[in-house]
């Protein structure tokens, strides 16, 4: 392979996420969020594993910061627990969950290590749950009361916010297919969700810029490539009602082109509004397309679909292709797949910049008797993945920086702590750290910002 640089102004990261990593879940005033409910139901997570401690980071913040220096990272994203910081979800400020963030943004910035922010990874308080949740308006409102106290505490410091990560997951994970806290599995539900969730966002962005003067603003969406199983007329309209549920039904309402008329369509059909889009007021399609200065890609695989479930629902209708390379998650390894989403995304929207604010693979590879962990197949997946950014970098896409998922192992959600996608190892009994091998590749990468 040749060798690959990318431009000089490219950041390298990682990312996490405040419960899969924080625990400390009834600390300092800290409010319960519906991952603590969901989590404590019992068949709710596998193991019956929750967030309650994860990887302690909570405590263990300034020695976490240590071992990004001595990995080179040059960004870090992380999260906000907003019942932390707002333990009914709005009005009572808690001091002590501020101070826990501003502490972690000075260390980060003493160490040289820029912050992105990510406002929203899934952590709703609980007590707003309980009035509706994203489903209810109150909500969206509530997250510009949670937006302006953050970014007025942080704005000075923080110049790099995410509103919102993967508002799908949120909207069709937690309210649909059921997966996730709140587990509802109710399709009028969490479309009402995702035009909030989007709304939120469109609500936060002129106040983050206010409080943060300079600050780069933008959202993560996920992203699947959606691909046709066969080349049958039925499995490419499965593919497009993949890519609608997915890509479409959020990009193209934060890009100016409202809701896709053909989901909107099949939504009807099927039964999915039975109001209509009664959710949407006057005003709102503008207000979410509110100007931003990057978008926030997550790429992890492809899907493949088809029709064969016979199934309406596109949640459905993935197939794991046959013989393919998969993760320890069986998710298909596509490195392809990075370079046709950002190629995608740049020709048919445009945003200003692009990250890749997640990237990465489960595999369950430990320590062996030495204490090293030898993941192979993690840095042959990061590999080809960052060849295939820089690929489209050289096609003109405005790629600027790429976060690895995740710093460390941690709490996958329904998971538990069964996959692990961290580049350093966490022995959960002690909290120990141990970066893996891809960890230790990873940090000649950004040395020579390249390989
Ligand atoms: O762990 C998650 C993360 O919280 C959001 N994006 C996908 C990751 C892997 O599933």
């Amino acid at each position: 392979m040749t060798n690959i640089t990318f431009p000089n102004d490219f950041t390298w990261g990682c990312a996490t996420a405040s419960y899969q990593i924080e625990g400390a879940w009834n600390e300092d005033g800290k409010g319960p969020s519906i991952w603590d409910t969901f989590s404590h139901t019992p068949g709710r997570v596998k193991n019956g594993d929750t967030g309650d401690v994860a990887c302690d980071h909570y405590h263990r913040w300034a020695e976490d910061i240590k071992l990004m220096t001595s990995l080179n990272l040059q960004a870090y994203r992380f999260s906000i627990s907003w019942p932390r910081i707002l333990p009914q979800g709005r009005g009572q400020v808690n001091p002590a969950g501020l101070d826990f963030y501003s502490r972690l943004v000075d260390g980060l910035l003493e160490a040289g290590i820029t912050p992105f922010v990510t406002l929203y990874h899934w952590d709703l308080p609980q007590a707003l749950q309980d009035e509706g949740g994203w489903a209810n308006r109150a909500t969206a409102e509530a997250f510009v009361e949670y937006a302006n106290v953050v970014s007025r505490h942080l704005g000075d410091r923080v110049k790099h916010w995410i509103t919102h990560n993967e508002p799908w997951v949120v909207a069709f994970l937690g309210n649909q297919v059921g997966i996730h806290a709140p587990g509802l599995q109710d399709w009028p539900t969490a479309l009402a969700a995702s035009h909030h969730l989007l709304l939120s966002h469109g609500w936060a962005v002129p106040v983050l810029r206010e409080n943060s003067p300079g600050a780069e603003v933008g959202i993560t969406l996920n992203t699947t490539v959606a691909m046709p199983a066969t080349g049958s007329a039925v499995d490419y309209h499965a593919a497009r009602d993949v890519d609608g549920y997915m890509n479409r039904w959020f990009m193209d309402p934060l890009y100016g082109r409202r809701y896709p008329a053909d989901m909107v369509a099949a939504y009807r059909e099927r039964g999915y509004l039975p109001n209509g889009l009664s959710f949407i007021r006057d005003g709102d399609l503008e207000d979410i397309t509110a100007q931003t200065d990057f978008l926030g890609i997550n790429y992890y695989t492809r899907t493949v679909a088809d029709e064969s479930t016979g199934s309406d629902d596109p949640s459905t209708r993935r197939i794991p292709p046959a013989d393919t390379e998969v993760t320890d998650f069986d998710w298909e390894v596509y490195p392809d797949g990075m370079f046709e989403i950002l190629c995608r995304v740049h020709f048919d929207y445009r945003p200003p910049k692009i990250y890749i604010t997640e990237n990465g693979a489960s595999y369950s590879d430990g320590p062996d008797e030495n204490g090293r962990v030898h993941d192979e197949r993690r840095t042959s997946f990061l590999r080809r993945h960052f060849a295939a950014a820089h690929r489209a970098i050289e096609a003109g896409v405005p790629l600027k920086g790429y976060f690895v998922w995740s710093l460390m192992d941690n709490f996958e959600w329904a998971e538990g702590y069964s996959q692990r996608f961290g580049i350093v190892w966490i022995d959960y009994p002690t909290g120990q750290r141990i970066p893996k091998d891809s960890a230790l590749w990873y940090k000649e990468v950004i040395a020579a910002n390249g390989f």
